[in-house]
């Protein structure tokens, strides 16, 4: 923290952070001061000259001039306010008058009327016309003052610099980089230059144009993003009772005013003419709408039964990772105390329950180590199998911001895309070889003393075994099984062996895999050689957490072997504290993970499946696998925003209400409770899925308690001592708290381990674990390797980023295929193409590109239609059974 220092604004004292502007202070003073070019996520520009203030007697651009201590700034003064209105109205004078109208939100308008300039005082006309090609964001030329913060924007905060400045004078204009239209352009769609642009001439179409961030707007409602794991504050614009915009919060603790193009504009699914709007339910082939009561006394009788002949176990749950905490909570509270089984899981298990895993292992606890705005303060990044600049826009935004400020990047990830673009090595590494890659990097630290010495000593265990097993993975071996060149695997390893405080990030290119638990590990294993997490030397290493709530999904119990808080099911005492505050038996047997529950639909013991949010005919791996335990399985209910490919297998189809539409919190990636509110209510008779698991638990004679969500929290805080100190109360006063949060007045822990690791024996644990080959190989028949994963413009299933404008972004799942292999293949770009697994087939549209690797394909899973599951395998990660859904043997045919 810079040390506070002292100005007068106007006759008023001020205490402000040393280094910050004149602006700030002015700010600070709560005075109003407009000013055109400078937008608070910038560095200033000093253009347009409407932020004039007197410092110590000389006229200066109040956004420029540095706050020096003891300054006397006046902001009011008769001269001062007629130089203001000038340069304001030699602005406005291009203008056409509308761009004043009073009922334009803008911040112009807004400063005229501060200023007392009416619309007359726009002199300009109509004429540069403008581009409407984007589903988002238009571009009305007339409007378009030049101040330049778009472009400042996409390229400072957003990275990628898709905008630029054209023309001379007066008829300087913004326009995509690339020329032509918006559309065709670099845009992702971030929201960014929307959200800055201080006239409206970059704006979004529907109800909500014109509406920024920057101008407070009346009935917005503070909530958490409800796609990805970043946690994204923001502030959702409610007009007639529905959505006009969703704004990113300025002061939003992880996204700090930006958003990405899903959370700032795909709410269109909301009332999309598919949504689910009542409950359904089977009469013979067909789903027939039903009242609430009828779907939920079926229910209840069926799952009785169900128990009734074959007991608790028969019965299964798949909770939301996509729901709130408190549904996930009160959902295996049903499933643990009503049914009677331990039976439940959710996506993590898809995705990073490896981390979970193979974190516990090593330090103790399942979450990354450090908090996000630690990692963006490394010197150097190791980003592995991660893409955050699709994935996690946000984070892959500040990341790549960091990189530009001089952090050294690392890369690994088989694919040409995103960071490694920016990367000062990119190490291509063949999927699946991750733990080679590790132990030849470990192996050339510990060649080359870049190790942490004492901390090996006294915070670590586990070094002679390892020492042993790395001394095997020299360069030269680890570039035969990886493909890396042993040079860039040794200047990868200098750079995060000599950086001062290095931070590991890392997604699902380490996770989903055969060794998926395993790679967590050996990827542990660098940070514990640099002695770099747990201290002042580094950040640790932190996965890229995918969904919402996956992190809250877990927390909050919905796993078959661990009770909420992470005590363990096969723990007596565990059992014995939720018996305690549940005054009911909690089961002893650990129950299925999601495979296991389908091997038990396909064989006949499953009776009954409730699946809450999860599309698992779409995105659980070898989908004729799932589709054959859904139909086996006697009774099926499917909780759902859409008739989703799983909801067709349904005997039950209940609607629910999404992320915009109910109350709760999440669990963001790097560990923050953050709050949900309702901002609008769900459509038709659409219902949280609370209010589902409630209904169904009282039609069973049951009654689970916890009447509001606050409540579910506040009872989850009893059982979990790590997380006593959280509640809505505290989240609703703080906005964010990070756990482990043991005491209701002691602060969150951002950072993990400063004082010993949360193992039995207080060490870091080193993972001596051999490399062992992927689940599957290349061979004559199926000579491709096949990799899954994302893209920026849909989310998983598809579900919601299908339904609304981001169709008009990406409209198909595409194969990337290198040219060489196109060639052999006689593949051409943009033409559909066959691709068959041992599994199953998929058809796609070939793009040609150099992304991918010779022998290696990629393709996303956004569109169910496609068939990509059917693809993948049911290879399973041998910890944790996460899918290898990042390694399938493939042909082509056309
Ligand atoms: N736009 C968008 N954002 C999303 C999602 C979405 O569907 N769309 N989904 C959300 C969810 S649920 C999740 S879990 C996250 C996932 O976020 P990420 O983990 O970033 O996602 P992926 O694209 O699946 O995989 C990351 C990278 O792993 C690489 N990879 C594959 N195999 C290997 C390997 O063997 N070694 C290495 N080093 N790299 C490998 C791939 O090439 C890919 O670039 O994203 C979340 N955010
Ligand atoms: N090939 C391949 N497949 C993959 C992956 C991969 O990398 N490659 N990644 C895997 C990963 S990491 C994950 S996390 C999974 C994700 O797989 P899913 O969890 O199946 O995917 P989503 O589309 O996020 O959401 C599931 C469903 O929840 C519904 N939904 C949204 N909000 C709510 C809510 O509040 N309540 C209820 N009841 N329903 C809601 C949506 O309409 C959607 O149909 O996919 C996995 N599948
Ligand atoms: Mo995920």
């Amino acid at each position: 923290m810079g040390s506070v220092i002292r100005v007068e604004v106007d006759g008023v004292d001020v205490d402000v952070s040393e280094g910050v502007t004149l602006l700030s202070a002015v700010q600070s003073a709560g005075v109003e001061l407009p000013a055109l070019c400078s937008d608070e996520r910038l560095r200033p520009a000093g253009s347009c000259r409407t932020c004039l203030v007197r410092s110590d007697a000389r006229l200066v651009a109040a956004c420029v001039t540095p706050a020096t201590p003891g300054s006397r700034v006046l902001t009011a003064t008769d001269d001062l306010r007629e130089l203001r209105r000038e340069a304001v109205e030699v602005i406005v004078s291009a203008l056409p008058p509308r761009a004043l109208a009073a009922s334009n939100p803008s911040e112009l308008a807004h400063v005229c009327r501060s200023l007392g300039i009416g619309p007359d005082a726009a002199g300009g006309t109509d004429g540069r016309g403008s581009d409407d090609s984007h589903p988002y964001v238009t571009l009305d030329r007339d409007l378009c003052i030049a101040c330049g913060r778009c472009v400042r924007v996409c390229a400072d905060v957003q990275g990628t610099f898709a905008l630029t400045l054209i023309g001379r004078g007066a008829d300087t204009v913004v326009a995509p980089g690339t020329g032509g239209p918006w559309a065709d352009s670099d845009c992702v769609s971030c929201g960014g230059c929307v959200d800055s642009c201080p006239t409206g001439a970059i704006a979004a179409p529907g109800p909500g144009r014109g509406l920024t961030s920057g101008v407070p707007s009346d009935g917005a409602v503070r909530t958490t993003c409800g796609y990805c794991g970043v946690g994204c504050s923001l502030d959702v614009v409610v007009r007639d009772g529905d959505v006009a915009a969703v704004l990113p919060a300025r002061d939003g603790p992880v996204n700090r005013g930006h958003a990405c193009v899903k959370g700032r504009f795909a709410h269109g699914y909301r009332l999309s003419p598919d949504r689910l709007t009542q409950p359904l339910m089977r009469r013979g082939n067909l789903l027939e709408p039903v009242e609430w009561d009828t779907a939920v006394r079926h229910i209840a009788d069926r799952f009785s039964a169900a128990v009734h002949a074959a007991g608790p176990n028969a019965v299964a749950a798949i909770s939301s990772a996509r729901a709130t905490n408190e549904e996930n909570y009160l959902f295996q509270k049903f499933m643990r105390t009503v049914i009677g089984t331990n039976n439940i899981d959710n996506c993590s298990r898809l995705c990073h329950a490896p981390s979970a895993a193979g974190l516990v292992a090593s330090f103790g606890l399942s979450g990354g180590t450090d908090s996000f705005d630690d990692v963006e303060r490394a010197d150097c990044l190791l980003v592995v199998g991660a893409n955050p600049v699709e994935a996690h826009p946000v984070v892959g935004a500040r990341l790549l911001q960091s990189a530009l400020r001089g952090a050294k990047l690392i890369v690994a990830d088989p694919r040409a895309v995103g960071l490694a673009l920016h990367a000062d090595v990119h190490l291509r590494p063949r999927p699946g070889t991750n733990v080679a890659l590790c132990h030849g990097l470990a192996h050339v630290l510990l060649a080359e003393g870049l190790v942490d010495e004492r901390f090996l000593r006294d915070r670590a265990g586990g070094l002679p075994e390892f020492g042993a097993l790395v001394a095997d993975y020299p360069p030269e071996r680890v570039a035969s099984i990886t493909g890396v060149p042993t040079a860039d695997l040794i200047s990868a390893a200098r750079l995060y062996g000599r950086a001062l405080r290095p931070a590991i990030v890392y997604g699902l290119g380490v996770t989903e895999h055969l060794h998926g638990t395993d790679g967590v590990r050996s990827l542990a294993n660098l940070a514990i050689l640099r002695g770099a997490v747990g201290t002042d030397r580094g950040f640790g290493i932190n996965p890229l957490r995918g969904q919402n709530n996956v992190q809250g999904a877990s927390d909050m119990g919905a796993l078959p072997d661990l009770l909420p808080g992470y005590g363990k099911i096969a723990d007596p005492a565990a059992r014995a504290r939720a018996e305690a505050v549940w005054g009911l038996p909690v089961p002893a047997r650990p129950g299925l993970r999601i495979p296991e529950m389908f091997a038990a639909g396909r064989s006949g013991t499953l009776r009954a499946l409730w699946i809450m949010g999860e599309d698992v005919c779409a995105t659980d791996p070898d989908t004729e696998n799932v589709v054959q335990a859904l139909q086996a399985c006697p009774f099926v209910v499917v909780s759902e925003l859409f008739p989703s490919e799983t909801a067709r297998h349904a005997d039950v189809v209940l609607p629910a209400a999404s992320w915009l539409e109910k109350d709760g919190t999440f669990v963001n990636l790097d560990r923050r409770f953050q709050r949900v509110r309702t901002a609008v209510q769900p459509p038709g008779q659409a219902r949280s899925d609370f209010e589902a698991v409630h209904a169904v638990a009282a039609a069973m004679d049951a009654d689970l308690g916890c009447t509001a969500p606050a409540d579910a929290l506040a009872e989850w805080a009893r059982l979990a001592p790590l997380f006593a100190g959280i509640s809505h109360a505290r989240l609703d006063r703080e906005g964010a708290v990070p756990w482990p949060c043991p005491h209701p007045d002691g602060p969150g822990t951002a950072k993990l381990y400063r004082e010993r690791f949360a193992t039995p024996d207080g060490l870091a644990h080193l993972a001596s674990v051999p490399y062992l080959p992927p689940g599957e190989e290349p061979d004559a028949d199926y000579p491709l390797v096949l990799v899954t994963g994302r893209s920026w413009a849909h989310y998983n299933s598809g579900s919601m980023t299908r339904r609304g404008g981001n169709l008009g972004l990406d409209a198909v799942d595409h194969l990337d295929i290198h040219p060489d292999d196109a060639g052999r293949h006689g593949v051409h770009d943009g033409e559909p193409v066959t691709v068959e697994s041992r599994h199953g087939r998929a058809r796609l549209l070939a793009r040609v590109g150099r992304s991918v690797s010779p022998g290696q394909v990629f393709c996303t899973f956004h569109f169910p239609a496609s068939g990509v599951n059917r693809l993948t395998s049911d290879r399973i990660d041998t910890v944790t059974s996460c899918p290898e859904y990042k390694v399938t043997a493939v042909r082509l045919t056309m």
